[in-house]
């Protein structure tokens, strides 16, 4: 690992002890490298582990202002703070060089990695695609955004890395240079640490920097490079794409280039988002060799992500979804497009904290398909003042009960908030967990 060397005898912060501190302070420390731990909070996550692991490390926990952070020669920031905090900032313009964990794989990895961002599905996309690489025989690893910080992923000879990459994380990110990249599609979210909605999508475009195959949604102009145009591109769409969906005897099909691949019902998961959600896999994994039998393989074992239009449970005919994990306006839409029936039988809960998005977006959806919107939480007021369906509720308990009674037989209630949970829940799994326990309770 050259870089180490390089690196070895720098002053290095590492700044943020979560999940991404954490990975970067056990990976340094492997390597032989001396770090101070920085954080904001006074009992970061993290600071368990470094009082029983590394006791000596040096560290400073509370006001930025006071961590002297322009003394360093290198700053490794976790993706969960901005760089325009003013202490950040200022030791950037005193020339301190501030990159993210993924710069630092970046930088010492030499396999081959398939990038996936986007404001909804990467979590999809890449279990999907790590599913396909794993069925093919490639040892494979699966990392970033989803959960598993990419530096914990050094300590295994892998064949290949797919990882899913947040916009916080590509703002910290300039070496990567992927196999495939791809930006799945782009909606409004995180607009609490964007100045504009532009400012978000050039962060998204960012990943296609470096990239040896660009890939992009053809359905969704956003998406398409706007950088590195020399390097290949294919894209995905449901029918004008080089990866679509059309019908080959009688049954749709998911088609590449070359051929119809599989018939759509190979897919195990619900969802039409998930159908280009699969094509999307197919073009980023369209470098490695992959045969129509693992494809097969491994769609019909994918059973999707828990809190992703997750079936609850049938009760007096009325099912129950719970889309927890739609924490933005595209997510909701994509999920109410994808269980609405011909008849308006969906009851859809929402609310939470909308991080700045502009929720005019979903009327339409709400229109059309939705029989009664039940708020809750930091936004709640400003969803049901979107339709003459809309009902204020205090929790999840009263939104659910509500949604039980006013429900008629064979309707759809669906939990997607298109708000983030934090206003209430300490995660979107919590605040997913806790409408199966109301559904139950409700419905017994
Ligand atoms: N924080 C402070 N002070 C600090 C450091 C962090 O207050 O000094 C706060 C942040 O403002 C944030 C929280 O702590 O509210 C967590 O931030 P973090 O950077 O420590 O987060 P990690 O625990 O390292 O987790 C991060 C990703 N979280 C964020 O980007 C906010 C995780 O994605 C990711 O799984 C993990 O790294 C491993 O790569 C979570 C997420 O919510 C699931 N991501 C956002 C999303 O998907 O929309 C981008
Ligand atoms: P991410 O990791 O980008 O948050 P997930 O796969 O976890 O994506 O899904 C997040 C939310 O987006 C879920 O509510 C899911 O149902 C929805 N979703 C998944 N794929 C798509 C897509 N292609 N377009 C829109 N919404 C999607």
């Amino acid at each position: 690992m050259q870089y180490i060397n390089e690196i070895k005898n720098k002053q290095i912060t590492v700044l943020g002890l979560g999940v991404t501190g954490l990975g970067i302070v056990r990976f340094l420390l492997s390597q032989g490298v001396p770090v101070k731990v920085v954080d904001s909070r006074a009992q970061p996550p993290g600071c368990e582990w470094l009082k029983q692991h590394a006791p000596n490390l040096k560290t400073h926990f509370g006001d930025l202002a006071d961590a002297s952070l322009s003394q360093n020669d290198m700053i490794i920031i976790s993706p969960g703070l901005s760089l325009t905090i003013p202490s950040i900032a200022t030791a950037i313009a005193d020339g301190v060089e501030v990159i993210g964990d993924v710069e630092l794989f970046a930088r010492i990895n030499t396999k081959p990695v398939v990038a996936v961002t986007g404001s909804n599905g990467k979590s999809t996309v890449v279990t999907l695609a790590y599913q396909v690489l794993q069925t093919a025989g490639y040892n494979v690893a699966l990392g970033g955004n989803i959960g598993t910080p990419v530096l914990d992923l050094l300590d295994t000879e892998y064949d290949v890395y797919v990882l899913e990459l947040s916009s916080f994380q590509l703002d910290t990110t300039t070496s990567l240079t992927p196999i495939s990249a791809t930006v799945l599609n782009i909606s409004e979210d995180h607009l609490d640490r964007y100045d504009s909605y532009q400012a978000y999508i050039d962060s998204k475009l960012s990943i296609y920097n470096g990239a040896q195959l660009l890939v992009h949604n053809a359905d969704d102009s956003q998406t398409k490079p706007v950088n590195n145009l020399d390097a290949p591109q294919v894209s995905f769409a449901q029918k004008n794409g080089d990866y679509y969906l059309a019908d080959v005897e009688n049954e749709h099909h998911f088609m590449t280039p070359e051929s119809a691949i599989l018939p759509v019902s190979d897919l195990a998961v619900v969802g039409k988002h998930n159908y280009l959600n699969t094509l999307a896999v197919m073009a980023l994994l369209s470098p490695f060799n992959i045969t129509k039998a693992h494809y097969k393989a491994a769609l019909n074992t994918f059973n999707g992500l828990a809190h992703r239009c997750q079936f609850v449970g049938e009760y007096n005919t009325v099912k129950y979804f719970n889309d927890s994990k739609a924490t933005n306006v595209g997510a909701t839409i994509a999920a109410i497009d994808s269980l609405a029936g011909d008849t308006q039988n969906l009851i859809v809960i929402a609310g939470g904290d909308a991080k700045g998005a502009d929720l005019d977006v979903l009327t339409p959806y709400l229109e059309k398909h939705v029989k009664a919107l039940i708020c809750f939480g930091k936004d709640a007021k400003a969803l049901v003042a979107l339709t003459a369906k809309g009902h204020l509720t205090q929790n999840m308990y009263e939104a659910v009960n509500l949604a039980s009674a006013i429900s008629q037989p064979h309707d759809i209630v669906l939990l997607a908030p298109a708000c983030a949970s934090i206003d209430m829940y300490s995660n979107y799994m919590q605040r997913g967990d806790d409408f199966v326990k109301c559904v139950r309770q409700v419905t017994v």
